[in-house]
């Protein structure tokens, strides 16, 4: 799908899929269940390209019969003894507004060893794309891991001055619109020598962004 046509996907999907709207109209939340599709979540180019990180392919899929409902299923090879990620995101050329909390939930199924991963939550903001990292969790295997991340340093939004040319005065733009939303899933480092190889899926679901 060439860039343009996949961000006007994007742009729609987060109009009429993930846009939970309340009395008066206004969003309160964005929410991902995938229970429709991937509803524009991807493994990013530069991650494809790149070593460490091991995300092989993202598609919705299930867990076996104990889970009734879709998830975004991330398939990732995980080596023994070098740090590596795998990361998914979800992009939107609006930016999404006033949302600081988010929230996901990360399945790591039972044959995958105790305290090998870790999960976290990325965002990207404003027009200097500026990243910002929430707290890694453990992930737990056979189980639902909840990780949650607040951005609050990010509530004033930036200031840019903008050069209108011509000796003309600044134009002051305010934007700390949340650009990218990511979930990185990590070998946990301090562990390298004592887990094992990791190939198999990882689920998410439940991905929520409110105030
Ligand atoms: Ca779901």
């Amino acid at each position: 799908m060439k860039p343009i046509k996949a961000s006007l996907v994007t742009i729609l999907l987060l109009a009429i899929s993930v846009c939970v709207p309340v009395e008066g109209g206004v969003c309160s939340e964005i929410y991902f269940d995938f229970e429709h599709g991937n509803q524009g979540w991807r493994i990013p180019d530069w991650a494809v390209e790149q070593g460490d990180y091991v995300g092989e392919m993202v598609e919705v899929g299930r867990e076996g019969p104990l889970h009734e409902n879709l998830a975004l299923k991330l398939m990732c090879d995980f080596p023994r003894q070098s740090w590596a990620a795998a990361i998914v995101e979800f992009e939107t050329v609006k930016g999404i507004k006033g949302k600081r909390m988010i929230s996901a939930d990360v399945f790591l199924p039972g044959k995958a060893r105790k305290r090998c991963l870790k999960a976290r939550i990325i965002v990207t903001v404003g027009s200097g794309w500026w990243i910002m990292e929430g707290k890694a969790v453990d992930l737990k295997p056979g189980q639902w891991n909840r990780v949650a991340a607040r951005f609050d340093e990010l509530a004033p939004g930036e200031e840019m001055r903008a050069d209108t040319g011509e000796g003309k005065s600044d134009r002051v733009v305010t934007s700390g619109d949340i650009r990218k939303i990511a979930i990185r899933i990590e070998r946990d480092a301090s562990q390298w020598n004592r887990v094992r190889r990791y190939k198999g899926s990882i689920y998410i679901d439940n991905v929520v962004v409110r105030p």
